[in-house]
Parts: structure tokens; sequence; C-alpha cells
């Protein structure tokens, strides 16, 4: 679609906003780096210990050249890069510096929507220094490198969708701008997993379309097929052209937050898992508190030896930060489950429904 002077057309939404995406470095790596330099240079590893069932949390840069990724087996990345040091997480200290990257972003705007403790959308189409995006985007990561040591990644675009595929784009320490007159272009030579909705399961079934660029989705049959696959498929046909109207939420803190323990062996004694529990909801409980939030709904996740899972949940009449209330209501969930009866492998605690101290009551209705 060009217009009558032969320049290509951009979309209204387009125009509509100015949108930062900030992401941390390598986030729990880097702090255990900033914090024992001797670690510097050497592959990383955050998460279980090497011969344990754990996960890996994150590696830094250094590891990942040998393969190890977030989620991955321990055993699998102490296979894959043998003389990684292995390190447990530190969560305290990475709340720590979430905090302090947000102080830095309401110097520039109160349209903050954090998605999890290193990754941020801001909205700064009229922040009120009257900055240009680019400027806001430059002076957060040399504040953020001042006040904590450590390098994050941005993306500026006209939405949410681009800028988090333009922060991502060039790690570590990477700044990518996306102009509106480019973004169909840009989005259009990436592959459709790129997108922030496309996992491993949608991109086998577009492949199966013929689609695995974005640009690719572009002719009419291809859209006709996407839109027999109903709002999924709809939103896909905007995406794969760069277009989200998504505004910046900033009503929520975090979605959720919770804490889960794979163990060495599979636990069928209900009074140990019981004990679990206890530790989960205290962790919980105090990671709430250090970020000043209360908690109304409390969510149990089990996972059978046959890594089935289920998980169950309930909101307790109002939002708290208590680990005793946190373990009670647990234990009741956890009886909703066939603990006890079947093994399990891991167990999970985490809260949602989270509201700022002094603010009003938790969102959200449930059972109990
Ligand atoms: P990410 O931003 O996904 O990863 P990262 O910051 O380690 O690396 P990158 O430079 O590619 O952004 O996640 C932020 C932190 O969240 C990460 O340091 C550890 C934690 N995390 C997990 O605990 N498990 C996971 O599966 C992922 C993806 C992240
Ligand atoms: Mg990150």
């Amino acid at each position: 679609m060009d217009a009558m002077d032969g320049t290509p057309s951009v979309h209204p939404s387009l125009r509509k906003r100015k949108i930062v995406h900030i992401d941390m470095d390598a986030f729990y790596a880097s702090i255990e780096i900033r914090d024992n330099p001797e670690l510097r240079g050497k592959p990383i590893v955050v998460g279980g210990s090497p011969n344990s069932r754990g996960v890996v949390c994150t590696a830094s840069y250094e590891a990942r050249k040998f393969g190890v990724r977030s989620a991955m087996a321990c055993s699998r990345a102490a296979r894959l890069c043998p003389q990684a040091v292995f390190l447990p997480p530190r969560f305290a200290a990475y709340v720590e510096v979430s905090r302090q990257i947000r102080e830095i972003f309401q110097t520039y705007t109160s349209l903050i929507e954090p998605v999890s403790l290193d990754e941020a959308y801001l909205d700064v189409t009229n922040n009120p220094q009257g900055l240009y995006a680019v400027k806001v985007a430059r002076g957060i990561q040399q504040e953020v490198l001042k006040e904590t040591g450590l390098t994050c990644s941005a993306g500026v675009a006209p939405n949410k969708l681009v800028a988090k595929i333009a922060s991502d784009l060039r790690k570590p320490a990477g700044f990518t701008v996306v102009l509106p007159e480019l973004v169909r272009e840009f989005v259009g030579s990436l592959t459709v997993r790129k997108l922030n909705g496309v996992g491993p399961v949608a991109e086998q079934r577009l492949a199966q379309l013929g689609i695995r660029f974005c640009r690719d989705a572009w002719d009419s049959v291809r859209q006709q097929l996407l839109s027999d696959l109903g709002g999924y498929g709809q939103w896909l046909i905007l995406a794969t052209q760069g277009i989200d109207d998504s505004e910046v939420c900033t009503n929520w803190e975090r979605k959720s937050y919770g804490r889960e323990e794979t163990f060495a062996t599979d636990i069928l004694d209900i009074a140990v898992l019981d004990a679990e529990l206890r530790s989960l909801a205290e962790s919980v409980g105090e990671g709430l508190a250090q970020q000043s939030l209360r908690a109304k709904r409390v969510c149990v996740k089990v996972k059978y030896e046959d890594f089935v899972s289920v998980t169950r949940q309930a909101c307790l009449p109002e939002a708290i930060c208590s680990a005793e209330a946190f373990f009670e209501l647990g234990c009741i969930l956890l009886r909703r489950t066939e603990a006890g009866r079947r093994r399990v492998r891991l167990l999970g605690m985490s809260v949602s429904a989270l509201v700022n101290d002094g603010d009003g009551a938790g969102v959200g209705e449930g059972e109990i």
C-alpha cells in the first residue's frame, strides 16, 4: 500500500505511541559477576547444582556459547559446559536491583509496565520532560550502569511488540530504534518465532501453512488461512506486520510471584511436603515484603513423578503478606492434589492479585 506520491504509507497505529522496552543482560548471572569479580570471563550458570535435578535460571554469555540456556536441566548444562561455575540464585540481590532500575524508570515516566524483575515497557509518548524516546532510552542505560554496575538493552519503537523484539536484537548493551516507516520491513524479515506470542507449537503450525518469516503471512491467501484460526489468527495478521495497539498497563506491579523446588528424589510423605511448602511460603513472603507487596491469590503447583503437573488456587479474604497465611492456605490446596498418594517431583507456590502496600483491596474472586 503506497500513497499517491510513492512514499509508503504507515499504519495509523504506528503514529500513536513511543515505547521503550528495557531488558537487563543475563540478569542473575551479571549480578553474580558484579558481586564477585573473580567470576568475570568465566562461564556462569545460576540455578540448581550440576548434579541436582534442578534447572538453569540463566547463564552468562560465556556459558551460552556452549549451548547452555534458561530452563535447561542443570545436568545437561554440566555436560555441555563442564568448566562452568554453578551458583545458587540470590533472589534478594535480584529484587534489590529490580527496585533500583524501577526508580530510574520513574524519573522519566510513570507509565511503566514491569514484566519481570529485569524487564519493563515504558510509554514515553508524552513524557513530562518532553524528551525524545531515544534520549530516554539512552539516559536509562547510562543511569542503570552508573547506579547498579550492570548493563541493559533497550528497544525503541512505536509499540510494545516491536520494542521488545528490538531490545533483544543486539544484546548485551544493545540499543535498537525502529522508526514507524521501517516497522513493516523490520518485522517482515524476522522469523515468526521472534514475535512475543508465538511459541514452538504455533511456530510449527505456521510452518505447515508455509509461514516461516513474518512477511510470508502478508499475502491474501495466507491471511485468509490465518483468519480461519480465529482471534489468534487475527492477531497474527497484524503482528506479522508489526502492528500492535496494546497499551502499557501500569496498574499491576507483577503478575505473580513465586518459588518452586525440584527435589533430589521424588517425595511421597505428605509431612515432608508440608515442610517444603512452609519453606516456600516463607521465601515467597520474604520476597513480597521486600517489594512492599501484598497478595490475595495463592497457587500451589505439584509435578508428579511422571512429569504431569497440576495447580490449585484460591483467594484469601483480603490481600496480605503473611508467610503463615500463605502456608495455611497452601496446605489446603496441597490436599486437593494427589500429593501423599503419588510421588511428587516438584512443588511450587506462587501468589498473585498483587497490590502495593497502602493500596486498596486486591482484585479477583476465588473459590476456597
Ligand atoms: P531473561 O531476561 O529472559 O534472561 P537474561 O536476563 O538472563 O538474559 P538476556 O540477556 O537474554 O535477557 O530473564 C531474566 C531473569 O529471569 C534471568 O536472569 C533468570 C530468570 N529466569 C529464570 O529464572 N528462568 C527462566 O526460564 C528465564 C527465561 C529467566
Ligand atoms: Mg534479561
